[in-house]
């Protein structure tokens, strides 16, 4: 499995988007064999497998180029500079890798990676993601719903959230030799949220192997959610009854609350979130309601004052 992206790798997005297009001209592969496809992208270096489809739930806008998603990144266990975490991360050991699922479930344990994998069929979702800060960016992931592998994992009733944690492990890590956050970093959804279909773990985007930087092995994606609530390089699942506290919540509880919904009314006590720079790009953008997802995910805040769950 390769730990770093070689130049050779890179697949130009001219190119990438012709073979998307091929793809979705001819595409009747999919449905067999989809066990392996998870080898096949651990081996694609260059080529989408063939049997990964594009899921109904992508945006049609441009693809940021492969470049700018692998080298403009936020993962301080790798630093806190933009450029940090593609120079520093090729330290992490992703292969052997393993996932422990606690608390409220059925099937708590430790579980190797290629177990997690092996069931679902591996899709590619084009979502947009929107930073806090204020950027944006339009990334292929390769997943599948998180709410398939709740279900294996059997939660019970007392389980009202999910909370995940990150490595931590400053040998590999380090950016975690300095208390920028409460290390490991954790995240969290309420249980709706995780088990909602276009909230997704990704092992992969632009059909290629999860690069470290990105998160690898496996990360969540969220898309309506600001960028932070998608938690990279993912070692912990643990089913709660209370809500979970974030890093951010406690690194600043005014600033990141739990919910974290992309909402330009809402804006950041330093900024505002009315508008984004979509890399790229040089004229700002408005930012859309749950970033443009408001019609899936709307009515899982029915009722909620939004201004006081931030
Ligand atoms: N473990 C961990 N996960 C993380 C972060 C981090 O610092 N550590 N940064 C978050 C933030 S702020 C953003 S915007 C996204 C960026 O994802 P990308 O670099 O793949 O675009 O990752 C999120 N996941
Ligand atoms: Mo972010």
């Amino acid at each position: 499995m390769p730990n770093r992206i070689l130049p050779s790798e890179i697949t130009p997005e001219s190119v990438y988007r012709q073979r998307r297009r091929l793809m979705q001209a001819g595409l009747a592969v999919f449905g067999a064999g989809l066990t392996g496809a998870w080898a096949r992208l651990a081996e694609a270096k260059v080529s989408l497998p063939g049997d990964i489809a594009r899921s109904r739930f992508s945006t049609d806008e441009d693809l940021t180029p492969y470049d700018d998603v692998t080298t403009y990144n936020n993962f301080y266990e790798f630093g806190t500079g933009k450029g940090d975490p593609a120079e520093n991360a090729h330290r992490l050991q992703t292969d052997p890798w393993s996932v422990t699922v606690e608390g409220e479930c059925a099937r708590p344990g430790t579980y190797a990676l290629e177990d997690i994998l092996k069931p679902h069929a591996l899709e590619e979702r084009i979502y947009r993601l929107r930073c806090v800060e204020g950027w944006s960016m339009v990334i292929p992931w390769v997943g599948f719903p998180l709410g398939d592998l709740i279900k294996r994992l059997e939660p019970t009733n007392n389980a009202k959230y999910v909370e995940f944690q990150t490595l931590h492990d400053p040998e590999q890590m380090p950016g975690q030799r300095r208390r920028i956050l409460d290390w490991p970093y954790v995240e969290g959804l309420r249980m709706d949220e995780a088990m909602h279909p276009l909230t997704i773990l990704a092992v992969g985007l632009y059909g290629k192997v999860m690069p470290n930087q990105n998160g690898a092995p496996i990360r969540l994606v969220v898309p309506w959610k600001y960028g932070y609530k998608s938690i990279k390089s993912i070692v912990k699942i643990r089913f709660k009854e209370q809500q979970p506290v974030s890093s951010w919540m406690k690194a600043a509880s005014k600033e990141y609350g739990f919910y974290s919904n992309v909402n330009p009314n809402v804006d950041h006590p330093r900024w505002s979130q009315a508008r984004e720079r979509r890399i790229g790009e040089f004229l700002k953008r408005p930012t859309l309601m749950f970033n443009g997802y408001e019609e899936e995910v709307a009515g899982l805040y029915r009722g909620m004052d939004l201004r006081e769950h931030f």
